[in-house]
Order: structure tokens, then sequence, then C-alpha cells
């Protein structure tokens, strides 16, 4: 059956990046479109030609209309979703909307962490292999901006948001990266998180699952599955004395990738493992390992200054990616590790950061609206006001072989506009460190040659 999206006529809820790829793409289809947003003021990038209504939507907002396209920052619980749905308007997300449009072969990956990783090496392995592949979802792109290029994959990035109002998204192959908390103030609970993140699995034909973790396994059956884990298993994809194996044939030693921490090393086996299910050379995917380049902001070392690391690992907004980050760096320290750490934990349990804290961090610097979430789980644990006081905290304290790692394990939004800002501010706070220790040494030279001239 095809979607005919012209004799239709939409509500777009919200005007983020989403709701206003959503109004462009509607007016191009000829579609009659309005929008609101719930908020007073919001930007828009060129004028979207379309009535924009804020605050409380009139009674008779939704009559005549069919379909209200939400934005994944938009809860289906608030009051101008519930009045849509009394007027009997089906409320879908752009993802939705691409599902009933699109043709073009497609692979989705969702997770607690990691999401944005395997989305991008994934997209630059299958362009290794010879492919154009684009991809988009919450990794920036809108959705709908790829169904008019001439493509052979699409790669996807599916945040829970995004699938909590899909229903027709057909998948080629797909993975649940891990599950950890997260998003609860959203959600609810974790079974009703796990589940939003399990409709990734709905009519999809390969499922490729981490064989460590129940959750991530597929509820609904799919055609085909594939595994991997870090175990020396013969089927699938498994690791044999540090060689990554497929079927039990080797086919990439860890010692060569740049990526630190075996939660990449998972990472890794799962791009390549949704090569394998569309078809493409594993031998050339693995290869183009070597020239993929971390996104910024995940574990990155930003500064080394007297023997100190000091690693930017914004992107950890939740316990999942800390602990992670903890795990995969302990092993690479002789020192010790001082976490920077605090935001906002969006109603998580902290505790479950409490194991990898004890084994491997030899004290938390805290910072934010949950900073005192921190005390609680851990005694040596230090209260800070500012990013800039942390820094200078943890760089009284740091010595060489040390690592300072910014793993927050926190939203950043209750002091941050976003994560990137967050690691902005710790990279500028750490540069005027290593301008005081180069204006400290440059005295030292100079007084030594003062010395020597008198
Ligand atoms: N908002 C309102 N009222 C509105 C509309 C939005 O208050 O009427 C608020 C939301 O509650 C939210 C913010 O504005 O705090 C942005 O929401 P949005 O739905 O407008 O977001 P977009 O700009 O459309 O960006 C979204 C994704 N954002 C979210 O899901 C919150 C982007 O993921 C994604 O890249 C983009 O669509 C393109 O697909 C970002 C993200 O933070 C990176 N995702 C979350 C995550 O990764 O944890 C899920
Ligand atoms: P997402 O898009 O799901 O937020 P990213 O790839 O942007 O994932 O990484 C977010 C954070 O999670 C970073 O701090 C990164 O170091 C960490 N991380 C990446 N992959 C994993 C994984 N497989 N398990 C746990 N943490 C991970």
């Amino acid at each position: 059956m095809t979607y005919n999206v012209r004799v239709h006529s939409y509500v777009v809820g919200g005007l983020g990046v989403t709701g206003q790829a959503c109004v462009r793409f509607l007016k191009q289809q000829g579609a009659k479109v309005k929008a609101f947003d719930t908020r007073d003021t919001f930007n828009v990038s060129a004028p979207l030609n379309i009535s924009v209504t804020t605050g409380a939507l009139p009674s008779d907002f939704f009559s005549g209309v069919d379909t209200l396209v939400l934005s994944p920052g938009l809860p289906l619980n608030i009051k101008q979703v519930k009045q849509a749905k009394a007027s009997g308007v089906e409320v879908i997300g752009d993802v939705e909307l691409f599902a009933r449009l699109n043709t073009t072969p497609t692979i989705g990956i969702t997770g607690s962490n990691g999401k944005t990783t395997v989305t991008l090496l994934t997209t630059h392995m299958l362009k290794a292999c010879g492919y154009e592949v684009c991809e988009a979802g919450n990794v920036g792109r809108p959705v709908l901006e790829t169904l008019s290029a001439p493509l052979d994959a699409i790669v996807l990035e599916l945040s829970s948001f995004q699938l909590e109002t899909t229903t027709s998204l057909k998948l080629n192959a797909a993975s649940i990266l891990n599950i950890s908390d997260d998003h609860l103030d959203r959600h609810g609970d974790m079974q009703q998180y796990a589940a939003a993140k399990q409709r990734i699995f709905n009519h999809c034909d390969t499922a490729v699952v981490w064989r460590a973790d129940n959750q991530v396994t597929p509820i609904t059956s799919c055609e085909n599955t594939i595994t991997y884990g870090l175990d020396a298993s013969d089927t699938g994809f498994g690791l044999h004395d540090g060689i990554i194996t497929f079927n039990g044939e080797a086919l990439l030693n860890t010692a060569d990738i740049r990526l630190a921490g075996m939660h990449n090393v998972l990472n890794l086996m799962t791009s390549l493992a949704l090569c394998q299910a569309f078809g493409a050379s594993l031998q050339t995917a693995a290869l183009a390992v070597a020239t993929f380049t971390s996104a910024p902001h995940r574990c990155v070392e930003i500064a080394n200054i007297n023997g100190v690391k000091w690693i930017d690992d914004s992107k950890a907004t939740n316990v999942g990616a800390t602990i992670a980050a903890i795990q995969g760096l302990a092993p690479t320290s002789n020192g010790k590790i001082i976490l920077i750490a605090g935001g906002d934990s969006k109603g998580a349990d902290l505790s479950a950061l409490k194991p990898a804290l004890d084994e491997s961090v030899s004290e938390v610097i805290a910072l934010g609206k949950d900073a005192e979430k921190f005390s609680g789980i851990f005694n040596n644990t230090r209260v800070v006001a500012s990013m800039e006081m942390a820094v200078s905290a943890a760089n009284l304290h740091a010595r060489n072989g040390d690592i300072v790692l910014l793993s927050p394990a926190c939203a950043s939004i209750d002091m941050f506009k976003n994560y990137m800002h967050r690691a902005q501010v710790f990279t500028d706070a750490v540069t005027h460190i290593t301008a005081n220790v180069k204006f400290a040494s440059d005295a030292g030279v100079m007084k030594e040659a003062g010395g020597l001239l008198s």
C-alpha cells in the first residue's frame, strides 16, 4: 500500500531540528501543515511560512487534522498530545513518516551507549566497501532529509524517544547495543525504556545480538540472527587471544585498533556484524577500522601535562557510559584515576557506579545539580561549584601517571548548553593549566639563565 502524504493534513509538534525538517518536507510534498511549539521562544534556521501556535492550543486546533508528527524531545503525555488523541488524530514521529515512504535498504542502531560511534563506524565501513551511504536520525541529520538522496543504504541512529512513536519501520539489520539506566524521567521505568528500544526489531530481517546481555535479544522473532561477544565463540563474532574472529576465522587484531576500551571492541563487532548482514565484504570493512576517527568528547585525551592524562568523555551522560570509561581506562594507567562527574542524573540510580569507583577511582570531584548523590555512594568525593574549580582541584592532586577523567554520568543541561559546551569549558580550564605550567617552566628557564649570566 502506498502512503500518500499529499492528501493528509498534518500538525508538526515541536520546532527543533526535527520539526523544521518535517515542515519543509511536508510542504515540499504539497501537504497541508501547521505547527505548535510548547516553548514561548525557539529558533528556526529559515522562515517556515506556516501558522505556528505557542502555549495552550485552541480547542478546535486539531479539527480536520489527520496526523500529528511529534518531535522526539516531546513526551507522549503532554496536554497537546492528549488533545490530539481525543480529536481522533494519529500521533507519529518523523521516523514513522520516513518508514512509510522509504525504499532504500536501512540499518538501525539503538542502545543506551555507543549509538553514535557504531552509526558512524558502520557508515564508514560501508563507504569503504564502495556503497553510497548516509547516516541519519539521532546522530543529527533528520531522517526525512535522506528520502530524496540516491543511496545504497541508510544507517539510522535511533533513540528510545524516536522508537516510541514508530510502528512500521522495516530494517534490513538492527541492533540494541546495551541497555542501562537512562531517560527514566521520561520513560518511567526500565521495562518501558527497554520496551521502546525493542521496537527496533519489529519487522527486522537480521538481528545483531550481543551474547552477554538478555535484554538486547529480540523478543519478537527476526528471520536471521548474528551474535557477537568477547568470549572465544566459533559462532558469529568472538575474541580469541586478542583477535576478533568471525565463525572462528581471524579477522582483526585488537592491538591494531585505535579506539580505547573493551566497549569499543564490542562496538566494532556490532558494526562488522551489521556490514555482514548487509552483504558487504567483511575483510574490507575490517580494514576500514584503521582510518576511522572517533567522534569528539568520547574518551578522547585532550592534554598530557607532566605525565597526567586529561580525558574528555563529556558525552558520558549516563552511568553505563561512565562505567565503560573507567573500566576501559583503568588497565591503561600506571597511577590513579581522578573522576570529574555530576550534572543532571535524569532520575538515575547512581549506585551502579559504586563497584567501578571502588575498584579504580581514587577521588571523585562532583559538580552540578546531583553532585551530592556522588557523596552518598563514594566517601572520597569533593563537591565543587564550577568546572574551573573541578579542574583546579584535580590538578592539585594529580601526579605523573594519573588520569583525570571528565566522564559525568549525567546530562549537562543544569550548568551548560549541552555536552559539547561542557567539554569546551573543561578544555579551556585544562588549557589554562597548560599555559600556567608553560609560564612556570619559562620563568624557571629565565631564572636559570639569569643565574648563568650573572
Ligand atoms: N522542546 C520543547 N517544546 C517543543 C519542542 C521541543 O520544550 O515544542 C524541547 C524538548 O523537550 C527538548 C528540546 O526542546 O528538550 C529539543 O527537542 P526536539 O524534539 O525539538 O529536538 P530536535 O532539535 O528535533 O533534535 C532531535 C533529537 N533531540 C532529542 O531527542 C531531544 C536529536 O538528538 C537528534 O539529533 C535530532 O532530533 C535529529 O534526529 C539529540 C539528543 O539529545 C542529540 N537525543 C537524546 C540522546 O541522545 O540522549 C535522545
Ligand atoms: P550514544 O550515541 O549512545 O550516546 P556515543 O557513541 O556517543 O553513544 O558514546 C556515548 C558515551 O558512551 C561515551 O562516553 C562513550 O565513551 C561511551 N560508550 C561508547 N560505546 C559504549 C558501549 N558499547 N558501552 C558503554 N559505553 C559506551
